[in-house]
Order: structure tokens, then sequence, then C-alpha cells
């Protein structure tokens, strides 16, 4: 067991606690900054154990983000966050789990798990750093990327391409708690992430996180972000209905809905697959770590 993961002794855990001591490599100003820290925040107040807490990532600036917290983490391949989390949801019913992603790492390449996640309710909540850009391999237009951007060096006219709206598409795909937040406003970002967690179902949170080096201009979402006064929809075709009206900057949580989770109709194991503290499990390990010299 890696030192960072030794459960923590003590009964009450503050948001340090769910820190490491390691300094981000982030771009000072970057928005996922504050992403951790209300990230953190909420989970020590949900009293969230770090032993007990699982936060999965795919690749990119954003997604370095298991790296900094104390908690368990999985900072997985491209795109592919999601299916690792719903795996992990199989086996460890028990375990507060987060999925942190980029624009691209979550509706590029990912997209396609963003969908059926969506569609099977999965009790997950996922949070998608949102800068409009691929931040990580130095600034190429993303799927959110506005059609009219000519800063790339691959698209210096503009992609010309619509942009996803991501919370038209989680909503349209079936997720059951949709909202969005800002990275600079971190007591609502926190929660929202508090409110996430605690709805069962698959939750969405778009995080407007500005990419201060690769798209400078988004130091002034700052001025342009403004909380929605919209009602919560408490189903999705209401919530589509106020779409047309929803402006890119307004934030706030747009659909919070009642339906069975995935795993409620279709696992019949309500206890982690896998118990560490029984022998037998922890044999079958050791003679799998021998077989493969792990
Ligand atoms: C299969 C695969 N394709 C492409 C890449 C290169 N790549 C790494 S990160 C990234 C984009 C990340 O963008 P985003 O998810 O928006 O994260 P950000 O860096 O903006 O936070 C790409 C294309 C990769 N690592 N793996
Ligand atoms: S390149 Fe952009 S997204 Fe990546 S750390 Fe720097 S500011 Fe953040
Ligand atoms: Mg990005």
């Amino acid at each position: 067991m890696n030192e960072s993961h030794k459960p923590e002794q003590k009964d009450t855990l503050t948001f340090k606690d769910f820190k490491t001591d390691y300094i981000p490599v982030w771009c000072k100003g970057c928005g996922d900054f504050g992403v951790l820290a209300s990230l953190t925040k909420a989970c020590a107040n949900l009293g969230l154990r770090t032993e007990n807490t699982s936060i999965i990532s795919g690749i990119g600036c954003s997604s370095r983000l298991p790296a900094y917290t104390k908690t368990y983490g999985f900072h997985t391949i491209h795109g592919r966050a999601l299916p690792v989390a719903t795996g992990l949801r199989v086996a460890r019913p028990d375990l507060a789990i987060f999925v942190v992603s980029g624009d691209g790492d979550g509706l590029s390449i990912g997209g396609n798990h963003f969908l059926h996640a969506c569609r099977r309710n999965v009790d997950l909540t996922m949070i998608v750093m949102d800068n409009e850009v691929y931040g990580m391999t130095k600034g190429q237009a993303s799927p959110t990327t506005p059609c009219d951007w000519e800063k790339s060096k691959l698209t210096p006219q503009g992609t010309h391409i619509d942009p996803i709206n991501s919370i038209a598409l989680a909503l349209s795909a079936g997720a059951t708690f949709v909202a969005r937040s800002f990275s600079n406003n971190p007591k609502q970002l926190q929660e929202i992430i508090e409110q996430a967690h605690n709805h069962k179902g698959f939750a969405f949170i778009q995080v407007l996180s500005p990419c201060v080096t690769f798209v400078p201009e988004q130091k002034n979402w700052k001025n342009i972000v403004e909380d929605s006064t919209k009602p919560m929809a408490s189903n999705r075709y209401q919530a589509l209905s106020m779409l047309g009206d929803l402006g890119n900057f307004e934030t706030g949580i747009f659909l919070k809905e009642n339906k069975h989770e995935f795993f409620e109709k279709n696992a019949k194991h309500t206890n982690p697959l896998l118990d560490q503290s029984n022998n037998n499990d922890q044999a079958i390990i050791n003679n799998f770590l021998t077989e493969f010299e792990v």
C-alpha cells in the first residue's frame, strides 16, 4: 500500500487530509486548482474517508487531479475513465467514486462512454473541467471549442463546427443530475459536488475551468459567469425545454431526477465483490501477484 493511501487515523478529516504534498504541475492561474480545492472540501464536508474514496480520471491536464489527492485513484488511459469507474462501481458499491475528466477526454475520445454512462444512470459523479481546448497537448480544438476560435495552429481559420453543448447532451442521454459550475466559484462548486455525490444515479457537472495558457481570453469568464435563476427541473423533458433560454455561462443545478440507477436492477450484490479483510480473497490476490510477478 502506497504511503499516501494508508487509512487516516483521525476521526474527522479536513480538506487538507485529502490533499497530497505534491505540488500540481498546472500553470499558474489554471482553473483546475479551483476544482481540486472544491472537491477536497466537498469530500471532507461529506464526511468521506480517504480510504473509502476513489477518484478516476483519463488523460489531460485536468485528468492529473487524482495525483494531488490522498484518496485511491486511477489515472487511466485517454477517454476511458468511465468504463473503469463503472467496473469499480460494480465491484465496490460501498465506495464514494468521482470521475474527473476534460472536455477532450470526456466528450471527444470518451464521448461514447459518456452517452452510455448517462443512459445507464450509473451511480457516479462525473466532473468535466471544460476549458474548450486540449490543454495538455498544447491547444488544439476540442469538441467544445467555439467554431470561430482561430488561435490553434491546426485550425487557424476556426473549426466551422458547432461545439457540443454538454448540458444538452447529458440531459438527452439520460443523466439524472445535471449541473454547471465555475472553477472560480469555489463555494457553489463545492455545494454542487456534495449534492451530486448524494444523488443516486449518474451526476454530471460541467465546470467552466479556464486554460489561461492556451486560451488566455478565458480569464474574462469571471466577468460573464452568472448564477442561473431558472428553476431546477425534476425530469429531463422539463429540463430540455429550458435549454433554449440557458446561456453558456449560467451556472446552477438544472436537473435532479429520481430514477432507479443501473445496478439497483442489474446487480445481485450489495456488498463489495472483493472483501480485503477476507483471508481467502487475500490468498487469491497473493497467487495472482506471484503468477504475474507484480
Ligand atoms: C489514445 C490517445 N490519443 C491522444 C492522446 C493525446 N492526448 C493527451 S491529453 C489529450 C487532450 C486532453 O484534453 P482535455 O481532456 O480537454 O484535457 P485538458 O488538458 O484540456 O485539461 C490528448 C488528445 C492520448 N494521450 N491518447
Ligand atoms: S495548459 Fe491550460 S489546462 Fe493545462 S495546466 Fe496550463 S492552464 Fe491548465
Ligand atoms: Mg480541455
